[in-house]
């Protein structure tokens, strides 16, 4: 019984996916969890007891001793550097890679715009009928890109014949389209076949909605440059292209990568009309930049290409040895990927809240979305902060705030008095030349009206 304080703690709701991504990482490594539900309809996700836990809202969140994590994809990496029995991520460099492209392209350009507090905005601001409409849209963009990405990939399960990162992910996704959103099944076989693969998988089934305690039965319908950068003296020839746009704050990522990594590349400048181009559509189905090419390997997400930069490329580590501190690096990223920048993308602000909510509300929608953000992330990083987001180093969580910062500063005008430690970490980027190099007027294709 004593033992107890040491057992694994896992609040969760029966119906959240990102939940059900964190059970099915913890029965395939075979780890017990004392499961706490948070119910999510009635709000506790905001009660300020949750609120200390986790200071942006949401479920999953793990205890572990005196740890406590929350976000799926801090939580499973988190998992997977401490408990290394069934390993999430191949050893294979670009089969790692394609696992957290196709990990984000659920985390980070489907979910965030199926969850709960969304709809319930949709449902206020546009009307309850637009609900579903707009969730199967979401899915059926991102299960087209998949089954493009995945289709030369999958074996029986989504990257081969192992379970891996992409199907702890992916499992949660196709649950709740094909069962709660009404996606039907043979517009995506391959979506289909690793369904219901899944269902029938211990792990994956253990850790399903249903079986959950807290689980309520019901029916439910519901432009070419070379970057002059120090190389290496042994640095192998490196053939790197970007395609990027000046203003995206996801490209922004990758470049501060490049330039830590002393990296030289060629940059590729899209443009709005070029995304949807047949030629670029075969390098990022999702149509969304960054893209990162080396040599015939061809990768999107700004996660998963900095991830593989940074396997591939191991001069300055963008992941410290520290295991809880590469999973709060991980957790600040995936928050910033995540849970802000989908919900302020162009795209985003003028295809949905311009059209269906009203050109007027674009500006104060993306306000609140960022300040409820770096709310949450000044109360996460304030024992951890040093001259960078976690320490004295530059790390994986730097790259992801850098870009949201400047963004919040010059687009968003947001007052920055309440964030004392992120206004002070956008000092500390603004006086390191690899991300000045990478600021959106310094790349080639950037429009200099001011
Ligand atoms: N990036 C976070 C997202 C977490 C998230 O969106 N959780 C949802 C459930 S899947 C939630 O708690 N929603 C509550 C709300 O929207 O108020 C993660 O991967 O854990």
């Amino acid at each position: 019984m004593a033992s107890d304080n040491k057992k694994l703690k896992l609040y969760s709701y029966w119906r959240s996916s990102c939940s059900f991504r964190v059970r099915i990482a913890l029965n395939l490594k075979g780890l017990k969890y004392d499961y706490i539900p948070v119910n999510l309809l009635k709000g506790e996700q905001s009660h300020p007891e949750f609120l200390k836990l986790n200071p942006v809202g949401f479920v999953p969140v793990l205890v572990d001793g005196d740890l406590v994590l929350a976000d799926s994809l801090a939580i499973i990496m988190y998992l997977d550097d401490k408990y290394p029995q069934h390993p999430l991520l191949p050893s294979d460099i670009h089969k790692r890679a394609i696992n957290f492209q196709a990990t984000h392209i659920v985390s980070s350009s489907i979910q965030p715009l199926q969850n709960i507090s969304f709809l319930n905005y949709i449902g206020e601001k546009v009307g309850p009928d637009e609900k579903l409409p707009w969730v199967q849209s979401v899915l059926r963009k991102g299960f087209t890109a998949l089954e493009k990405l995945l289709k030369d990939h999958t074996g029986r399960y989504a990257m081969g014949d192992e379970i891996l990162l992409a199907d702890v992910f992916l499992a949660p996704q196709l649950h709740a389209a094909f069962t709660r959103f009404n996606i039907p099944m043979n517009e995506f076989p391959i979506m289909s076949r690793l369904h219901e693969t899944y269902n029938a998988t211990p792990a994956f089934q253990e850790a399903l909605p249903q079986n959950q305690p807290d689980a309520v039965h019901y029916v439910q319908k519901e432009k070419v440059v070379l970057l002059h950068l120090h190389l290496n003296m042994e640095s192998e020839a490196v053939n790197l292209k970007l395609y990027s746009h000046w203003m995206s704050s996801c490209s922004f990522r990758v470049p501060i990568a490049l330039n830590l990594k002393g990296l030289k590349y060629h940059y590729v400048a899209v443009t709005a009309s070029s995304k949807s181009d047949p030629e670029f559509l075969k390098l990022n189905p999702l149509a969304l930049i960054p893209v990162l090419v080396d040599g015939n390997f061809v990768l999107a997400e700004s996660l998963a290409i900095i991830m593989y930069l940074d396997d591939k490329y191991p001069q300055y580590p963008l992941l410290p040895h520290d295991i809880p501190k590469r999973a709060l690096n991980f957790q600040v990223a995936h928050i910033v990927a995540s849970s802000i920048q989908p919900f302020q993308n162009m795209g985003f602000l003028n295809n949905f809240i311009e059209k269906k909510v009203g050109p007027h509300e674009k500006l104060p929608w993306a306000q609140s979305v960022i300040r409820k953000g770096f709310t949450a992330l000044e109360k996460l990083l304030k024992d951890q902060a040093g001259r960078y987001a976690t320490g004295d180093e530059i790390f994986l969580a730097d790259l992801f705030l850098a870009p949201q910062l400047y963004s919040a500063y010059k687009r968003f005008n947001i007052s920055m008095n309440e964030f004392p430690i992120l206004s002070r970490l956008h000092e500390a980027y603004n006086g390191i030349s690899a991300f000045q190099e990478a600021f959106p007027e310094k790349q080639p294709d950037a429009v200099n009206s001011d």
